[in-house]
C-alpha cells in the first residue's frame, strides 16, 4: 500500500502533473507514510528527471513540468515537518546563490532541517552575497547555508564568505554549502565550514556545526 502511494507520487512527477503530485503526496501522508520517505521519493524522481534531461530524452518544457510537480509535492510535506519541530535547535538562513534559480533541492533541505528542529529562514533564489550578509545582521543565525546548482554560479559561494567577513560577521556564524554543482572539495575554496551531499547530510553537518559553535 505504502509502496503503491509512493509509486503514484513518482508517476505524477514524471508526468509533470502538478495537481496529481500534490494529491499523491497528501495521500501518502494520510496513509501514515513519513514526510522523510516522501521527500526521498521526490529526490529520486528529481534525479531521474535530471538523467532524462542530461541524456537529451527530455527538453526544457518537460523539465519545467517535472520541476513544478516536485515543488507542489514538497509544498504538501513542508507543513507536516514544521509541525513536528519542538524547541528550535538553532537558526539557519538558507538561499540559492546569485544568478541561480534552482530551488527544489534547497526546499527539501529546508524541510528536513525544520523537521529536525531548526528555525529556518529561506531567502529564496538568486540571493546576492550582500543580501546574505544583511540577513545575518538582521536575524543573527547560527548557520548560513547556501546552495549552487550550476558550475558558473559556484563563484558566488566565496563571495558570501567575503561579504560576511567584510561586514565583520564571519566569526559569528558557520557557513554550510551544498547543491548539485558543489562538492566537498570546494569547502576551502568557498571559505565554508561544511558541505552536505543531500538533505539528510545537511542535517548531520548542521548538527555538528552547532556542536562546534557551542564549544567555541
Ligand atoms: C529541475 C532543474 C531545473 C529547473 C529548476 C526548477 C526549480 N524551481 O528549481 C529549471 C527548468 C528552471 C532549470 C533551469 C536551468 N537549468 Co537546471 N536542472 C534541473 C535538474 C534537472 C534537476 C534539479 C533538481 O531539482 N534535482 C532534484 C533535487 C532533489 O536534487 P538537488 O538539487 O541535487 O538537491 C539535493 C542535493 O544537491 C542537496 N542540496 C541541495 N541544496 C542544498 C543546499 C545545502 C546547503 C546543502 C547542504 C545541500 C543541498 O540536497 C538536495 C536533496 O537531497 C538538474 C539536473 C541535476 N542532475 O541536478 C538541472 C541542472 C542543475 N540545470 C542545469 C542548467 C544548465 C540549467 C539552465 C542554465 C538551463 C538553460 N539552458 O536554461 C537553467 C538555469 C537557470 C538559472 N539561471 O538558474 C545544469 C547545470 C549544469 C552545470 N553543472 O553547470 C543541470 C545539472 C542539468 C544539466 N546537466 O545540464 N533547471
Amino acid at each position: 500500500m505504502d509502496g503503491l502511494a509512493l509509486e503514484e507520487l513518482n508517476k505524477a512527477i514524471m508526468e509533470g502533473n502538478e495537481d496529481l503530485a500534490a494529491q499523491a503526496a497528501g495521500n501518502a501522508l494520510s496513509l501514515g507514510i513519513t514526510a522523510e520517505a516522501i521527500l526521498r521519493t521526490i529526490s529520486v524522481a528529481g534525479n531521474e528527471i535530471g538523467k532524462l534531461f542530461e541524456g537529451g530524452d527530455w527538453f526544457l518544457p518537460e523539465l519545467f513540468a517535472g520541476a513544478e510537480a516536485m515543488n507542489a509535492a514538497v509544498g504538501k510535506v513542508v507543513p507536516e515537518l514544521e509541525k513536528a519541530a519542538i524547541q528550535p535547535k538553532g537558526t539557519i538562513i538558507i538561499g540559492t546563490v546569485e544568478g541561480d534559480v534552482h530551488e527544489i533541492g534547497k526546499r527539501i533541505v529546508c524541510a528536513m532541517l525544520s523537521g529536525s528542529g531548526y528555525r529556518v529562514h529561506d531567502l529564496g533564489i538568486d540571493v546576492t552575497a550582500e543580501q546574505f550578509a544583511s540577513k545575518v545582521r538582521e536575524l543573527h543565525p547560527d548557520i548560513v547555508a547556501a546552495s549552487a546548482y550550476i558550475t558558473t554560479t559556484c563563484q558566488y559561494l566565496p563571495e558570501i564568505a567575503r561579504a560576511l567577513e567584510a561586514a565583520g560577521l564571519r566569526q559569528d556564524v558557520k557557513f554550510l554549502i551544498g547543491g548539485a554543482a558543489v562538492s566537498r572539495g570546494l569547502i576551502g575554496w568557498a571559505g565554508a565550514d561544511g558541505f552536505g551531499e543531500n538533505a539528510a547530510q545537511a542535517v548531520d553537518v548542521a548538527n555538528s556545526l552547532m556542536k562546534d559553535l557551542e564549544g567555541s
